[in-house]
């Protein structure tokens, strides 16, 4: 009991970090965060066999093309939009950016179909403030088998997409789609989502295949119960994780379920342009974690970042695709599965090179590369900006980056030392938080860029107010 209640209270505090509105300030703060230049070991493959255990197998490489990225901006951007209250009353004012725009909502969910630039989106809300009912029903380990697919799901994420809705949505989606005609082809069809939204988008994915999806789904929750069996009859291949990790910490949301899995291909984007590929259905837990970091403001922001550092990556090839392996030597990790060399550190949880008996060829040297931004370190010299601070390195501007430990305001960039939102008790560590604009979700004025948190009701959720 003391278990689903400790779990009810986590997945009310993913609904209040998932909803938020446009955040230009916040969005500004994020990239005032000096960036790093891609180093080319980040792309460089590795040589295959020679690994630490004899299991290990060369590190999965995956190609992302600008288009993916391109279409995975206007995806996290829908994501962001479709939290909006009322959006269902907001359909003309957006009906003049997009060449099509549908939504629809009720109390708990709600779906959109959109075109921008030839391409259909169907979009999904993540968790608001839904009854309680309604959430025990994500955390009831009941199965739904999707009709007329071998795959079942968890019944809330099942619940959440066929609403009373659905036969409009699907109508719209399919005119949608046949609205390219005039080259005989369809339109392509991405769904996505953040969060509970990103579940659903998997759900949808699932009903949908007719049309051959790709699905980006940011942060989403767990939701595939027979993975083995479904990951066969479906297009997996074109299901696209983005899970956020900032400073040596992980969004919780993707790795808090025991009963449901993620399916498809699995990325970590860090706090720089670092992008770990972790392969198919990873749904290996990763430490430490931290709701702060779960805001879909901040998918927003990176997947818009993502597309600007193309053009300057060292790791885009001819075909203007980028290739994505692990992370680097002197970048922070949790797994083995993160790093190039398949090998992190347990003391320092540093990627370090571990290839064996290939020691002339100065795989040493390696060890040697400075370290990121929120890595570990014990010396000024060991990190790329030429500062360790409380035992992390910091960004350029001297200042800890989200996600890093802190003790003071002062010393995070974002200006805002808090818990991780992880555990709510006395020993959840303080992280330097990213801080929320107008309407977003808070638990107290510091929480906000304005300084005013409070709610309009003695026990109304608190917002942040100009
Ligand atoms: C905070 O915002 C609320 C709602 O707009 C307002 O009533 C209140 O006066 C503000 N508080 C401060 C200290 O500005
Ligand atoms: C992938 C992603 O969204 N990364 C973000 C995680 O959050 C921090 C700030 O909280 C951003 O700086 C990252 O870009």
């Amino acid at each position: 009991m003391v278990g689903s209640i400790w779990l009810l209270l986590q997945l009310l505090s993913i609904s209040l970090l998932s909803t938020t509105t446009v955040s230009a300030a916040t969005t500004e703060q994020i990239t005032r965060l000096r960036r790093r230049r891609a180093n080319v070991k980040d792309c460089i493959d590795q040589p295959a066999g020679k690994f630490h255990n004899k299991d290990d197998t060369p590190p999965a490489l995956v190609k992302l093309n600008q288009q993916l990225i391109q279409r995975a901006v206007v995806a996290a951007r829908l994501s962001y939009v479709v939290q909006e209250f009322n959006i269902a009353s907001k359909v003309n004012q957006y009906r003049n950016s997009y060449e099509r725009f549908d939504a629809w909502e009720d109390l708990n969910d709600a779906h959109l179909v959109v075109k921008h630039d030839n391409v259909c989106y169907g979009v999904f809300r993540a968790t608001r403030q839904r009854n309680l009912i309604d959430i025990l029903q994500n955390i009831k380990p009941t199965n739904q088998r999707v009709p007329g697919t071998k795959c079942t799901v968890l019944k809330g994420f099942w619940n959440g997409y066929n609403t009373k809705y659905l036969s409009q949505f699907r109508t719209k989606l399919r005119q949608c789609i046949k609205s390219c005609n005039n080259n005989k082809k369809d339109c392509p069809l991405i769904l996505t989502g953040h969060s509970q939204g990103a579940a659903i988008a998997t759900v949808a994915t699932m009903d949908l295949q007719k049309y051959k999806p790709t699905t980006l789904a940011f942060a989403p929750l767990q939701s595939v119960t027979n993975l083995v069996r479904c990951k066969k009859s479906i297009r997996a291949s074109k299901i696209y994780n983005f899970i956020n990790a900032s400073g040596g910490i992980y969004d919780d949301a993707p790795f808090g379920s025991r009963s449901g899995k993620i399916m498809g291909r699995v990325f970590l984007l860090d706090e720089g342009n670092a992008v770990a590929y972790l392969g198919m259905h990873n749904n290996k837990p990763r430490e430490p974690l931290a709701r702060k970091i779960h805001a879909v403001e901040l998918y927003r922001t990176r997947m818009t970042q993502l597309a600007g550092s193309f053009l300057s990556s060292p790791c885009s090839t001819r075909k203007n695709s980028l290739k994505i392996a692990k992370w680097r030597d002197g970048h922070w990790c949790s797994r083995n599965d993160e790093c190039q060399s398949r090998h992190c550190s347990s003391q320092q949880q540093l990627c370090t090179s571990h290839l064996l008996g290939n020691k002339q060829q100065g795989n040493n040297n390696a060890i040697k590369l400075l370290r990121t931004s929120g890595s570990p370190c014990e010396s000024d010299a060991a990190c790329e900006s030429g500062r360790c601070f409380r035992e992390r390195c910091t960004l350029e501007n001297g200042k800890l980056g989200i996600g890093a430990n802190c003790v003071n305001n002062q010393d995070c960039d974002s200006g805002r030392c808090d818990n991780s939102g992880y555990r709510s008790t006395d020993d959840d560590p303080k992280i330097c938080s990213p801080r929320r604009d107008v309407d977003s979700w808070c638990h107290e004025n510091a929480d906000c860029l304005s300084g005013n948190c409070s709610g309009r009701l003695p026990f109304s959720i608190k917002r942040c107010h100009s």
